[in-house]
């Protein structure tokens, strides 16, 4: 039996409860199938800023390289600016391991409603792939005459040939793998960002022409936050920039029924460093510490760890028993409308386990 080695980064506030009730999940499904699992904890987050001025030690992607994949819960803390959380610790990981496949599906399951009236479970399936390493994300940039009346700020976005191509090729490729409508989405703002998004629609064309099978439409944002709204039915695959495929992947969550439902994947397609699988929500300090977080986010991202990692069975064991568990509707979370706890959701899962 192969034993995959998984690093456990909770991070902050509901990361520290839900990755420990995915952590279960694991290992059931696990034993059942198995599947050899070892864990190794990390305490890195906000506590660790507060003692130690860095979110994660330097060392840290020289140890997270050690292992097979990494399960991450949430960063974000109310008294650390949101910017020190997110580059002190997921944006250097994405960026340091080149996890350059931000993988975020939507799927209307049975027993969730989506705020849109008229659609049945099932007809909502998407997928939003967010370009993970560069675009609005680039960290290119700097201020001068910081923090003096005269203060300027210059944000830079980057786009590449490479990797444009590379993102819209791995969005071309899950189309013709999924069991969908075989249909490509490109979103930009090339009408108004002139230069890094002209070059990704440009790429978008010449890359869809090698695969004559699927087919296309190209959106401005702005549209396409309206069509996720007025068709979500119409989408499959989604492939939009780090920015647009972050924002729009929150509402494709909403349109399918909660945030804290909605699993994440960054991969290295290439399988060179670990990949690194979170839930979309945040740490949401408003409920942080009152076992009132819903895992089933961080559950769902579990499994396409045991996917990313061939334990197929595995990982669909894990998603039949949250789709159970969200049918017969009896154990919600509170965003989903039931009153269960983290704890009580997490249990209902382990029983729902074959
Ligand atoms: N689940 C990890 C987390 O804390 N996500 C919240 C967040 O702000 N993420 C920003 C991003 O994905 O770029």
């Amino acid at each position: 039996m192969k034993r995959h080695s998984i690093a456990l980064l909770p991070g902050d506030g509901i990361g520290l409860e839900v990755v420990p009730a995915a952590r279960r999940v694991l290992e059931k499904a696990a034993s059942i199938h198995h599947a050899g699992l070892a864990f190794e904890e990390y305490d890195w987050g906000s506590d660790h800023y507060f003692r130690h001025g860095a979110m994660m030690p330097l060392d840290a992607l020289e140890r997270l390289r050690q292992h097979d994949a990494i399960l991450l819960g949430a960063v974000g803390h109310p008294d650390v600016p949101d910017h020190i959380t997110l580059n002190g610790m997921l944006l250097p990981i994405r960026r340091g391991f080149d996890l350059y496949a931000n993988v975020r599906p939507a799927f209307l399951y049975q027993g969730v409603a989506s705020p849109l009236k008229g659609h049945e479970p099932g007809s909502i399936d998407m997928v939003v792939i967010r370009e993970n390493t560069e675009g609005e994300y680039a960290n290119i940039g700097g201020f001068l005459y910081h923090h003096l009346p005269g203060e300027v700020a210059v944000q830079t976005s980057l786009f590449t040939r490479q990797g444009c191509d590379r993102i819209i090729r791995f969005a071309f490729d899950l189309a013709r793998r999924r069991n969908g409508k075989r249909r490509v989405t490109s979103v930009t703002k090339s009408n108004a960002q002139g230069y890094g998004m002209v070059l990704w629609d440009r790429v978008f064309r010449e890359v869809a022409a090698d695969y004559p099978d699927i087919s296309t439409e190209s959106l401005l944002v702005d549209a396409a936050a309206m069509n996720f709204v007025r068709r979500p039915a119409s989408f499959d695959v989604v492939v939009a920039s780090n920015l647009f495929g972050d924002i729009l992947s929150d509402l494709s969550a909403i349109v399918t029924g909660s945030i804290g439902l909605a699993p994440s994947a960054n991969l290295d397609p290439r399988r060179l460093a670990p990949s690194l699988f979170e839930p979309v929500h945040g740490s949401a300090p408003d409920i942080a510490g009152r076992g009132l977080a819903n895992p089933l986010g961080t559950i769902l991202a579990a499994a396409m760890m045991m996917e990313h990692l061939g334990e197929a069975a595995c990982a669909s064991s894990i998603e039949e028993a949250v789709r159970a568990v969200l049918a017969d509707g009896t154990v919600l979370p509170a965003d989903l409308g039931g009153k269960a706890s983290t704890a009580e959701v997490t249990e209902a899962v382990l029983e729902a386990i074959r």
